[in-house]
């Protein structure tokens, strides 16, 4: 249903206020074991997952229990998706032609490879409908994030786009690593940092995570230097030496989307809803979504303030877009006193 999936990205921009909850961390175990290469270890603890102050799909602020991982320490970057795709010959989602049995209705030409790209409106328009910034692309993927004139030539650094959630479960299996849990993602995102709104602090800065500065989507003042995406670790990282945990691209989790965290108080490891039971009712015909973290680029005070750990969306497992990525965990490491492969 990915071309009918624009309407998901508007509740990305919604103006709240900033106040953050009481959050408590526990720090578990030392920080000594031994992740596989580029990945950072995350001793397990207890912590406040979503928010009681800010939207309403992040409360309520429960307490939660997640064990030790090991996470990358930056989103999957095209150089390491191009390993993946040279050595599957996988082809991603917007890569195929849409499927006649899903779209009945769309001739051959409606149904070509494609994505949604983010397209600002032109200089001197102050007034435009809603997402009318996001545009169905013929040719759009992650080798052509803004169409098929577009490359990622010289950007193999830069987090890789337009990974629709099943193209990520396939890069997953093959590094034989895991998408992470939202409540592992959050964990990390606040870098070990307790009651603070952000994952460096209380206060917003523009120096600490790619967002947007300006008043979205006319003007982008560009006061962190970068209008469009960065190449990770532009920005400094987390108390757990994470990158772009705020910013940059949101980042997909396993757990299927529904509003708040009801019924996770107090429970070890937790995870969304099942399948069936997802839903976000601001997005009723689209049926099961993942939840997506962190925020991205497109992040603005004025109309998207989920720059935040507790800040989640929901998203389309078959659609991708300009400013969606992912990065891997792994619940396997060489624990730092015994040399053995934990599971
Ligand atoms: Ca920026
Ligand atoms: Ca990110």
């Amino acid at each position: 249903m990915k071309i009918f999936c624009l309407k998901s990205l508007i509740f990305c921009f919604l103006t709240l206020s900033f106040i953050f909850p009481f959050s408590t961390q526990v720090q578990a175990s030392p920080i000594d074991n031994k992740c596989p290469e580029g990945m950072v270890f995350i001793p397990g603890g207890t912590f406040n997952i979503g928010s009681d102050t800010h939207y309403e799909s992040e409360q309520s602020a429960n307490d939660v229990t997640v064990d030790s991982f090991c996470i990358d320490r930056h989103e999957v970057t095209n150089a390491e998706f191009r390993q993946f795709v040279e050595a599957t010959s996988y082809k991603t989602i917007a890569e195929r032609p849409l499927s006649k049995e899903q779209f009945p209705t769309l001739t051959d030409e409606q149904r070509q490879p494609g994505s949604i790209v983010f397209e600002p409106p032109s200089e001197g328009i102050q007034q435009v409908a809603a997402l009318s910034w996001w545009h169905w692309t013929v040719g759009a993927n992650w080798q052509h994030p803004y169409g098929p004139d577009s490359n990622i030539e010289g950007k193999d650094n830069y987090p890789v786009v337009h990974i629709a959630y099943d193209d990520a479960v396939a890069y997953a299996n093959w590094k034989g690593k895991t998408i992470p849990t939202e409540a592992q993602w959050e964990y990390a995102g606040r870098g070990g940092l307790k009651d603070q709104d952000f994952s460096w602090g209380n206060q917003y800065s523009a120096k600490k995570a790619n967002t947007w500065q300006g008043i979205f989507p006319f003007l982008n003042t560009k006061e962190d230097g970068h209008l469009g995406i960065a190449s990770v670790e532009s920005f400094p990282p987390n108390g757990y030496g994470l990158y772009d945990m705020t910013g940059n691209v949101w980042e997909l989790t396993s757990d299927w989307y529904s509003v708040g965290h009801s019924g996770k108080d107090h429970s070890l490891n937790p995870v969304g809803p099942a399948k069936n039971a997802s839903f976000d009712p601001a997005k009723p015909s689209e049926g099961a979504l993942h939840v997506i973290k962190g925020g991205s680029y497109l992040c603005a005070k004025n109309y998207c303030s989920r720059y935040r750990p507790a800040a989640r969306e929901s998203q389309a497992p078959d659609t991708g877009t300009t400013h969606i990525g992912f990065r891997l965990i792994t619940v396997h490491y060489v624990n730092s006193t015994g040399g053995d492969k934990l599971v």
